[in-house]
């Protein structure tokens, strides 16, 4: 039983392991995490946001969708250079992923994209594993951002597919789906995840999780992301997201996922840390870090390295999957790294 990656997960299954009494959950998420993962050891990536606001999507969640009236800085697509300046500066704060979020519906094949392009490859020369949200994809695009040097590509499945139609009418969970899909074909390691605090029950969490770890592949890494209301949203007064549910759902991912890098993601401003020591005990081992998540704030580098120091946690180093994942240029980008 013990060290065999499953995707034959049943529902039932996974709802026992989701409901059981806490700490026997964390006990066995814990388990599994010392088995497959170096302890202790937490993934720092940060994010930024290159294109904000004026979406044309209507995600409930969302402060970014053009129809909703909330309080963003909406701009266009940045500069290259002032990109690559905010990589620098996250990698001396000690981040070795960069995630760049574009709040478009889907890539076109347009100035944007070939800019985009360029950013990836900068950021891949920095010596960071470059990550993208960028919405959806074909596989044609998926293609050149591997080519460009992109190590992952971020597509939420955000809910189940049962709630899904609540909280996005403008696309369908197949749509995501076949993201996901194009993805995997071009070679680039996927991170997929949800949120939780969407006004979903427990069978919405347990079958978004049944998707996840019922993927031909597990995604790499999976983001649990605990709801951020924001006012003008259509969730903006959704009652805060419930802690336990939140290490349960960590849990559970981390169970069913063994080997993936599972993101303590949005939602970590209201929680102390004694509540996040409780979610990397539940086996996450990777946050976002930097003062701001795409649009909305996040704890500190100092409150974070602070945190490190005190549940004695460490960064864990850029490419460390490289041999069992995609794209060999990186390995040369690392070697270019060591002889500079
Ligand atoms: N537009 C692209 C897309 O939707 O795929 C990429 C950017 S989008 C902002 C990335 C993810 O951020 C969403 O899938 C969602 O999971 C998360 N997100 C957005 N707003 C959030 C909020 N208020 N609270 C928690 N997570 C949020
Ligand atoms: C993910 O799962 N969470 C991040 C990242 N992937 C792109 C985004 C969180 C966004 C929270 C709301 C905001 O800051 O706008
Ligand atoms: Fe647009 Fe992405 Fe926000 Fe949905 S989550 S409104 S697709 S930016």
């Amino acid at each position: 039983m013990e060290n065999v990656v499953r995707n034959d997960w049943t529902i039932a299954e996974i709802e026992s392991i989701y409901h059981k009494p806490l700490l026997d959950l964390v006990y066995q998420a814990a388990t599994v995490h010392r088995q497959y993962n170096a302890i202790g050891e937490v993934q720092v990536c940060t994010l930024l946001s290159i294109k904000t606001g004026g979406c044309p999507e209507d995600c409930a969640y969302c402060p970014q969708a053009a129809r909703y009236h909330t309080d963003i800085d909406v701009h266009a697509l940045m500069k290259k250079e002032e990109v690559l300046e905010y990589a620098a500066k996250a990698k001396a704060a000690g981040s070795t992923r960069f995630c760049m979020g574009a709040a478009w519906r889907e890539v076109r094949n347009n100035k944007d994209f070939d800019r985009v392009l360029d950013m990836v490859k900068g950021v891949n020369e920095l010596g960071m594993e470059v990550c993208c949200t960028l919405g959806m994809l074909t596989e044609e695009q998926a293609q050149r951002l591997a080519e460009a040097g992109l190590y992952a590509y971020n597509h939420n499945l955000d809910t189940s597919k049962e709630h899904y139609s609540e909280i996005i009418t403008t696309r369908t969970y197949d749509d995501r789906l076949q993201t996901l899909d194009n993805v995997r074909k071009a070679g680039v390691s996927l991170c997929c995840g949800g949120i939780i605090g969407l006004g979903e029950k427990h069978a919405d969490r347990i079958n978004m999780l049944h998707t996840l770890a019922t993927l031909p592949e597990h995604p790499e890494s999976v983001p649990i992301n605990a709801l951020v209301p924001v006012v003008g949203t259509p969730l903006q007064h959704n009652q805060k997201v419930d802690v336990w549910d939140l290490v349960r759902m960590i849990a559970t991912a981390r169970i069913l996922m063994p080997k993936a890098m599972v993101r303590l993601s949005a939602g970590r401003t209201d929680l102390s840390v004694v509540e996040q020591a409780f979610c990397f005990m539940a086996g996450a081992n990777s946050i976002f870090a930097g003062e701001k998540l795409l649009t909305t704030p996040n704890p500190s580098f100092d409150d974070d390295n602070a945190m490190f120091q005190l549940l004695g946690l460490q960064p864990r180093e850029a490419f460390k999957n490289e041999t069992q994942s995609c794209g060999h240029h990186h390995h040369e980008q690392q070697a270019v790294e060591a002889t500079a």
